[in-house]
């Protein structure tokens, strides 16, 4: 792509990602789709769920109003941010005490529950409110009960669900954070030197990121020979030796959505053990990712996987569940693991990621992310996955 490609490419992205309608749209099919009837607002508290609807990422409080412009409530210095970057809603900035406000801010002085309570009011809301209540600390959820009254109804699950169907504008995103952190596993698998630590390979990841204009979506792992065996491994000072397992972990955040893919190396020749345990993890992941498609039960996703584990005796050492949803958060509907509910629908982005992990030994995770289809899959990350 030449440069002028580049640019005009972002341009089409930037405008269909952040047009007003966009936005629009999904407040539209939140009201059509609640499981509650009878609801006339939502009071949002997850930051990321404020982010779906009106584009800002940083909000205290999102109010939905059905068919009407969005409340965005932000801490007071994040106001002029807010104004800014909200592409459908507007913005009210909340302090807690007295000041003296610039003559641009529209700033309420007061508690941020009765800010929310005046709203509503204005609005004419008298039925049901939803609350992404999940994410409401329970002495803060008391607080708005007792400022709101016993109208309050449970919509966390509505808008989890909701935003775990992802459309063109977010795959186009989730594709280029996973651009983004493809380029960070070939610069961490480049890095693999004798002597090399966990965390200059990390700082090295985290700079790509930086130098694309991305953040990280979560902690970067980097984790040599006996670290390995930790799945949230911490990068320390442990230097990198001949015949280490080297499990990298990382993922990009770029317009918001996260990328999340994990790749096991093994540092000089692999010996017999440790080419076992890699080949079985991989044939589960295989074997998993197989199975995916619109309809499927997450819980039997992670079971295919599980199965193959057991024909090699790991299961025992696979300590955690077999994936998670990707999007505006690192972990967001749906869960694959043998306890959950969920229904793999065409549209979900989830990882697949099984491990094995061995005390004082180290470990192996193989992660990439697939999107739901109809009848089956696809791939989204595509770095390469056997090293030896
Ligand atoms: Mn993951």
């Amino acid at each position: 792509m030449s440069i002028w490609d580049k640019v005009i490419f972002e341009l089409i992205f930037w405008f269909s990602m952040f047009v007003k309608n966009v936005f629009r749209r999904r407040v539209e099919s939140l009201f059509s789709k609640l499981s509650v009837e009878g609801v006339e607002a939502t009071v949002l508290v997850n930051p990321y769920n404020g982010f779906y609807f009106t584009g800002f990422d940083c909000a205290m409080v999102t109010i939905l109003v059905r068919a009407l412009e969005p409340v965005v409530i932000v801490p007071r210095l994040e106001y002029l941010r807010a104004k800014r970057e909200t592409v459908y809603g507007e913005v009210i900035g909340v302090n807690s005490y007295e000041v003296e406000l610039g003559p641009y801010e529209r700033v309420f002085i007061g508690k941020t529950w009765d800010l929310v309570k005046n709203i509503l009011n204005e609005y004419g809301v008298r039925g049901k409110i939803g609350v992404d209540r999940a994410n409401l600390k329970v002495d803060e959820y008391n607080k708005l009960v007792k400022t709101l009254g016993e109208k309050l109804v449970d919509i966390t699950k509505d808008v989890a669900s909701l935003r775990s169907i992802k459309s063109e504008e977010e795959l186009k995103a989730i594709k280029k954070a996973i651009e983004i952190a493809e380029e960070a596993m070939r610069k961490a698998s480049n890095c693999l030197e004798k002597g090399v630590t966990e965390e200059e390979v990390a700082i090295e990841i985290d700079k790509i990121f930086r130098l694309n204009h991305a953040d990280r979506s979560f902690n970067t792992i980097v984790a040599f020979g006996e670290n390995a065996a930790y799945p949230h491994a911490k990068p320390g000072k442990r230097e990198l030796k001949e015949g280490d397992l080297v499990i990298v972990d990382l993922g990009a955040r770029i317009y918001g959505y996260c990328s999340d893919m994990t790749r096991t190396f093994i540092y000089g020749r692999a010996s017999e053990k440790q080419s076992r345990i890699f080949n079985a993890v991989l044939e589960a992941q295989r074997a998993a990712i197989e199975s995916i498609k619109s309809g499927e039960k997450a819980a039997n996703v992670d079971r295919a996987a599980r199965e193959v584990l057991k024909k090699h005796g790991l299961t025992a050492y696979f300590n955690h569940g077999l994936g998670h949803g990707v999007g505006l958060e690192i972990h967001e509907q749906p869960t694959l693991n043998p306890a959950s509910k969920d229904t793999l629908l065409s549209g979900m982005v989830v990882t697949v990621e099984p491990g094995v992990y061995l005390e004082s030994y180290g470990g192996v995770r193989i992660e990439d992310m697939v999107l739901v289809m109809e009848g089956s899959c696809e791939i989204l990350t595509s770095f390469e996955r056997v090293f030896f």
